[in-house]
């Protein structure tokens, strides 16, 4: 991609509106915009990082057996009448009449809906275990959206929502997601924490929030330190093996922790004093096992090997992209911008002309732009006339991993400048070299 050609509205100033600094960064280096409170459009930049975000979702969604399909956001009220929720759940839902006047509603999530599909067409146990998912829009009337994405009105869901013949049955698929969260927020280059949480609206009993440990967390959250450095399930963990899940689960539970609804201050006082933390967070991701709760007023059954017929056990796991795109930025940014992890970078690689016009470095960065591209990386190319100190300002906040700087002396040598983005090492090396780094 070409800077001189792409749409990237850069602010130079910092926006008054934002209280934290991804909400700020993400202003800043135009990835986002807001259209009325709480509602935002996501501009190239932050469209391409919120995409790679779903990539790794979707694929470790994948892995763990689970099947995508997408549903409406606009949902008929009627199938909330069924459920019992549709008074229930109160001013959060936008509800909306249709030209007949037929009540419908913008969908906060879908259980009711995925019921109605299941219960449609699965009549047999031999049919289950089944988790199906998409990754969509959903609308929640928030009393406080706030912090840009990261609590926003319209936001997007990742909502998988299983379904089984048995409680122990559906427990192994809550098994399922639970490695597959720590899997994927793992991926995302963030250390989220399992901790034991609150139903809400939801419901069940059993449910799990996933937790960044930030300073401008909104949650209040109560764990064991050691959690910080346990280990995340390896790419090739059997997602079959109950044992092997369950092993899984029992570790990542085997040690306090808890967000503030749930929060038990004696069981966290029999932690030692030295390996408590209390701390704020960020909640990314929350899985819940409710049972029958949908299944029985919706009808959802299956014949069991028994003939006889039984309504199925559920469970849902969701993940909110719009929110994590702000949690990693919390996580890792420094002074001067963001730093994406590699997996998540809106590019892999900037290439910048110190001295557009020039011929030797357009030359040589046409040569690196065309031959990285080439290899299949993602490659921004700031081919633009801007000076120097306001192009390195432009590459340091929007947060690109490695910088390849191409200015008029070194070229000279047939040598270019490649920079960290992180730690800020640079290094002068052959343009040939450059090129090797990443086509290797
Ligand atoms: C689980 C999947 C559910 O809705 N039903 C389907 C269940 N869970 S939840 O905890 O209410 O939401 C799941 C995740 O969505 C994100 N999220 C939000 N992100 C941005 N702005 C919001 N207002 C918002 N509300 C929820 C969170 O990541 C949450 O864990």
């Amino acid at each position: 991609m070409r800077l001189s050609r792409y749409f990237m509205p850069i602010l130079k100033e910092n926006p008054k509106e934002a209280e934290i600094v991804s909400h700020r960064l993400m202003l800043r280096a135009g990835m986002i915009r807001q259209q009325s409170q709480g509602i935002y459009s996501w501009l190239p930049l932050g469209k391409r990082v919120l995409d790679k975000v779903n990539a790794i979702i979707r694929d470790e969604q994948n892995r763990a057996g689970a099947i995508e399909l997408s549903m409406p956001t606009l949902q008929s009220a009627e199938l909330w009448q069924e459920s019992g929720r549709y008074d229930a759940y109160g001013k959060e839902m936008l509800r909306i009449k249709d030209r007949q006047d037929r009540p419908m509603l913008y969908g906060p999530t879908n259980e009711e809906m995925v019921t109605d599909i299941f219960r449609s067409s699965v009549k047999s146990y031999k049919d289950l275990p089944l988790n199906l998912y998409h990754i969509q829009l959903k609308f929640r009337d928030e009393i406080r959206p706030r912090f840009g994405t990261m609590r926003s009105r319209e936001f997007m869901m990742k909502d998988a929502y299983s379904f089984d013949l048995t409680r122990e049955a559906a427990e192994h698929s809550y098994n399922k997601m639970f490695a597959a969260y720590l899997r994927t927020f793992d991926r995302l280059g963030l250390r989220a924490i399992p901790m034991r949480a609150d139903t809400g609206p939801i419901g069940g009993k059993l449910s799990h929030e996933f937790i960044i440990l930030a300073d401008t967390g909104e949650s209040e959250v109560f764990c064991h330190k050691d959690f910080v450095d346990f280990d995340i399930p390896g790419e090739h963990t059997d997602f079959d093996s109950v044992e092997g899940l369950q092993a899984i689960f029992d570790k990542w539970t085997s040690l306090y922790a808890a967000t503030s609804e749930m929060h038990d201050e004696a069981a966290f006082n029999a932690v030692p004093e030295g390996d408590r933390l209390s701390a704020r967070g960020i909640e990314v991701g929350h899985i819940f096992y409710f049972g029958t709760k949908y299944s029985e007023p919706m009808g959802a059954k299956v014949q069991g090997p028994d003939g006889k017929e039984h309504f199925v056990h559920m469970g849902s796991y969701g993940i909110g992209p719009t929110r994590l795109v702000p949690a990693i930025i919390e996580a890792s940014h420094d002074d001067n911008g963001i730093i994406w992890p590699a997996s998540v970078a809106p590019f892999d690689v900037v290439v910048i002309n110190m001295k557009a016009g020039d011929q030797a470095c357009d030359d040589t960065c046409e040569l690196i732009y065309a031959a990285l591209s080439k290899a299949g990386k993602d490659v921004l190319y700031d081919d633009t006339d801007d000076r120097a100190g306001t192009k390195f300002a432009t590459a340091d906040l929007i947060g690109v991993p490695v910088q390849i700087i191409a200015g008029p002396r070194a070229v000279a040598n047939g040598e270019v400048e490649v920079k960290d983005r992180k730690t800020g090492a640079r290094e002068t090396i052959t343009i040939e070299a450059a090129i090797n780094r990443f086509v290797a």
